[in-house]
């Protein structure tokens, strides 16, 4: 791994960019075309496009293979003709009426197979994409009240589905972007811990891994930073989705930084140090504009998410470590705590 500094890549999902409507409202902004959102990444500082299959393919399960490839094909050399590339892609597996009951684990055999089903697909649209990295946010495996499922088979099911899809394609990497809630009341692999204690249960634990989304350790009662060591010591953190949360209510995909700098710092400090983005992992984003923004700027999000991570990241490489040192030396934490603070104000 080089020792010279690392340049960052940034990346986020065109559903970022957003009308506006949440559980109690409509859209409040007009939409951005694929092709406008598309149009955005490079102006913004982005060159890593993010896909749900159905971002890359609309109506996916109504087209048939031929046109899947014919679209994933055209959705190739739109993002090459704007030198981007195609980060992760994920299977929307919580929207059809198949999955209601979850994907990989619902209680019918049927709607389990139609998952496991359009997730292949999904690799179709992958290696059209050549994208090799695979997520599985797990949005419906859980449930609303413990008895309808049984949680021992719920992660069986769960794992067969990984390993189905590890041997349909030799080279795709799976990784876990766990969440412990919402959709659900509770979700199955609520943490990187589940999602990277089953990968070495997988029938390939080097080809499953994980993305930590900080808002998601966040409602866990967990670090962020802490979360993204813990992986990055197994090497099994392949993505991240940035945002922040301000305390335990419905995921917010705040802006990064917004609601807590400090917690926002040592997700940078814990990256770099650690060499995060070396082998070309991308900084991913996930983050939702204010429903109050107006259309003309509601990109804002993306771009102070960006400028946050780079300003934080000049915090973390001017932080003076022999000072810190000294500060640890002599357990005098509360000297270190206000020393950091100094530092992230600047004074
Ligand atoms: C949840 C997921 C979701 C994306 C990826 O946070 O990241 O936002 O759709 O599946
Ligand atoms: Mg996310």
């Amino acid at each position: 791994m080089s020792n010279s500094l690392t340049e960052y890549r940034f990346s986020f999902g065109p559903w970022n960019i957003h009308e506006g409507a949440d559980p109690f409202g409509p859209p409040v902004r007009e939409s951005f075309s694929f092709d406008d959102k598309v149009d955005f990444y490079r102006k913004l500082g982005f060159v890593g496009i993010q896909f749900h299959d159905d971002d890359v393919v609309p109506d996916i399960d109504d087209k048939t293979h031929t046109q899947l490839i014919s679209r994933a094909k055209d959705v190739k050399a739109l993002i090459d003709s704007h030198g981007l590339t195609a980060e992760v892609i994920a299977p929307r597996l919580w929207e059809s009426s198949k999955t209601i009951d979850g994907a990989f684990t619902s209680n019918s055999k049927e709607e389990r197979h139609y998952a496991i089903e359009r997730s292949k697909r999904c690799v179709d649209v992958a290696n059209v994409l050549e994208c090799k990295n695979f997520v599985l946010w797990l949005a419906r495996e859980g449930t609303y009240i413990r008895e309808t499922k049984h949680a021992a088979n719920a992660v069986g099911y769960i794992l067969d589905a990984i390993n189905v899809l590890l041997d349909y394609d030799p080279e795709i990497r799976i990784l876990i972007e766990p969440k412990l809630n919402e959709p659900m009341d509770i979700a199955y692999i609520p943490t990187i811990g589940h999602a990277i204690g089953l990968s070495y249960a997988s029938t390939d634990p080097d080809r499953v891994g994980g993305l930590i989304e900080s808002a998601h350790a966040i409602l866990a009662g967990l670090e962020p930073s802490d979360e993204m060591g813990y992986a990055l010591y197994h090497k099994k953190l392949w993505s991240v989705h940035l945002n922040d949360q301000n305390g335990l209510k419905f995921d917010q995909d705040k802006a990064f930084g917004s609601a807590n700098l400090r917690r926002a710092f040592n997700q940078v400090r814990v990256l770099e140090e650690n060499g995060y983005g070396k082998i070309g992992e991308f900084v991913g984003l996930d983050v939702k504009v204010m429903r109050t923004q107006p259309r003309e700027i509601s990109t804002k999000h993306l771009l102070s998410s960006r400028k946050t991570f780079l300003n934080l990241l000049e915090k973390v490489r001017t932080l003076d470590k022999k000072v810190e040192q000294e500060f640890i030396t002599a357990r005098d934490y509360e000297g270190l705590d206000y020393y950091i603070l100094e530092h992230l104000l600047g004074v």
